[in-house]
């Protein structure tokens, strides 16, 4: 018989690829996608069946984690074997923005969903994956950070996310519902969402090597980060729910960079180099050189000789805009507890990373017409 499983957020990021790697598994995936004026399914319409399709592998559901009678419904009808809970307004700066919302959707969601489990009386059949979160760790309390290290949360979207992770423990240990918590530090891919910093970066050199785009402006490039792939860490979250017993795990890589440094790294994948100079907002990143053979074979001859014309201007700018209110200035955590009861560890470290991004981003830089939607697209990286 083959294992069902419900993922709310399937057609975000961390959804789209632990959609794909259930169905390889033999599982029959649900999964919750809100109601959007525009198709909001990019992620996944590679696996997408139409209704009509016998047997299928994957259903989805309209619903939203504000909808207590919605969540109830879908999950009564569906009796999942587990939950991945991986719907939120996962943005932290627009957190600042929405913060009302942003504890329903992230805080309260996680709630209902564990409330509906209870009711319906499948605490006992349904295992429960809370996608929780190293902003936990905000103002951090100790280098690394691991499970027992104190939780100091900087921004709305991290309070919603406290109080998600503490109900998740206490419905774990007053009801003895299978419930954990992923503690994942930040992780990225082709598909991450492009107003994250390491996506805005890997389209915006994309842009500036193919010649659609000056500059690129940037907050804070001195906040430090532990940055893993996705793939890697859907990987964790399903390991997480095969354990006998629930528990709570940190899922990072151990390594940590500066947004700095990871824009530096992009702009090598190309071949070029960056050079930064003066400080806070007056800080710039200026096109220091290129190597043509890199350039050649990552872009295309073709945009060689405009790009190497731009050698001394800069590419790189801070604007006070994308500062937040309050930081988190330094991640980086320690998967100790994962590594060994989970034998999880990464595939991908962070070169393997920005790499696979900026291979997909150039294709796609390429495939897109940006006259026709460009404004649409600029505006997005105000966010
Ligand atoms: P994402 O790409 O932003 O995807 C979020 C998903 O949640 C999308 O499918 C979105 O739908 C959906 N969603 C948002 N609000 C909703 C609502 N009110 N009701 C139902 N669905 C809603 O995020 P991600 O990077 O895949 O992250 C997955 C989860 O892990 C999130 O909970 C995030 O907070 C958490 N997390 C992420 C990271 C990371 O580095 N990526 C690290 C730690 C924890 P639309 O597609 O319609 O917007
Ligand atoms: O910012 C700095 C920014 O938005 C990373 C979410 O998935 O991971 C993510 O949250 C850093 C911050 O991710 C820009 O100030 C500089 O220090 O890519 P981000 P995040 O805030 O760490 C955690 C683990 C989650 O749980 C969240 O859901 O980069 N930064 N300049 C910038 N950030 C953005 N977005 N844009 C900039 O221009």
């Amino acid at each position: 018989m083959s294992k069902t499983a419900l993922i709310t957020g399937i057609t975000g990021q961390d959804g789209a690829y632990l959609a794909e790697y259930l169905i390889k598994k033999g599982y029959i995936v649900h999964g919750i996608k809100r109601r959007s004026s525009l198709f909001n399914t990019d992620r996944i319409d590679h696996l997408y069946q139409a209704p009509t399709v016998e047997n299928r592998n994957l259903i989805l559901h309209y619903g939203d984690l504000t909808d207590s009678m919605n969540l109830t419904r879908i999950i009564g009808e569906v009796k999942p074997d587990e939950i991945y809970n991986l719907a939120a307004m996962s943005h932290v700066k627009v957190s600042f923005d929405t913060p009302e919302y942003t504890a329903n959707a992230d805080g309260l969601g996680t709630l209902r969903i564990l409330e509906a489990v209870r009711l319906l009386e499948l605490a006992k059949k349904t295992r429960i994956y809370q996608a929780s979160t190293s902003e936990l760790y905000g103002l951090v309390q100790e280098i690394p950070q691991k499970e027992t290290t104190p939780f100091y949360p900087r921004s709305p979207y991290a309070v919603a996310k406290l109080y998600a992770y503490w109900i998740t423990v206490n419905y774990r240990e007053a009801y003895g519902m299978h419930a954990s918590n992923g503690i994942l530090f930040n992780h990225e891919s082709p598909q991450r969402g492009e107003t994250f910093v390491t996506r805005k970066v890997t389209r915006a050199v994309s842009r500036i090597a193919l010649g659609m785009q000056k500059n690129i402006f940037l907050g804070n490039l001195s906040s430090k980060r532990d940055w893993g792939h996705a793939k890697d860490y859907v990987r964790a979250m399903y390991l997480i729910l095969q354990q006998d017993q629930p528990d709570d795990y940190v899922i990072a890589t151990g390594v940590t960079t500066t947004i700095r440094d990871f824009v530096s790294m992009a702009f090598s994948e190309i071949g070029a180099t960056i050079e930064f100079r003066g400080s806070g907002v007056d800080e710039k990143g200026y096109l220091t050189g290129v190597e043509r053979a890199r350039f050649d074979t990552m872009v295309g001859g073709d945009y060689y000789e405009p790009f190497a014309a731009r050698i001394g201007e800069v590419v790189v700018g801070v604007s006070k805009d994308y500062f937040r209110p309050t930081e988190v200035e330094l991640l980086i955590g320690d998967s100790t507890k994962a590594r060994t009861r989970l034998n999880w560890t990464p595939q991908y470290d962070l070169k393997g990373l920005c790499n696979d991004m900026m291979v997909s981003d150039i294709k796609l830089m390429k495939r897109e017409t940006y006259l026709k939607d460009g404004g649409y697209r600029i505006m997005n990286y105000f966010e």
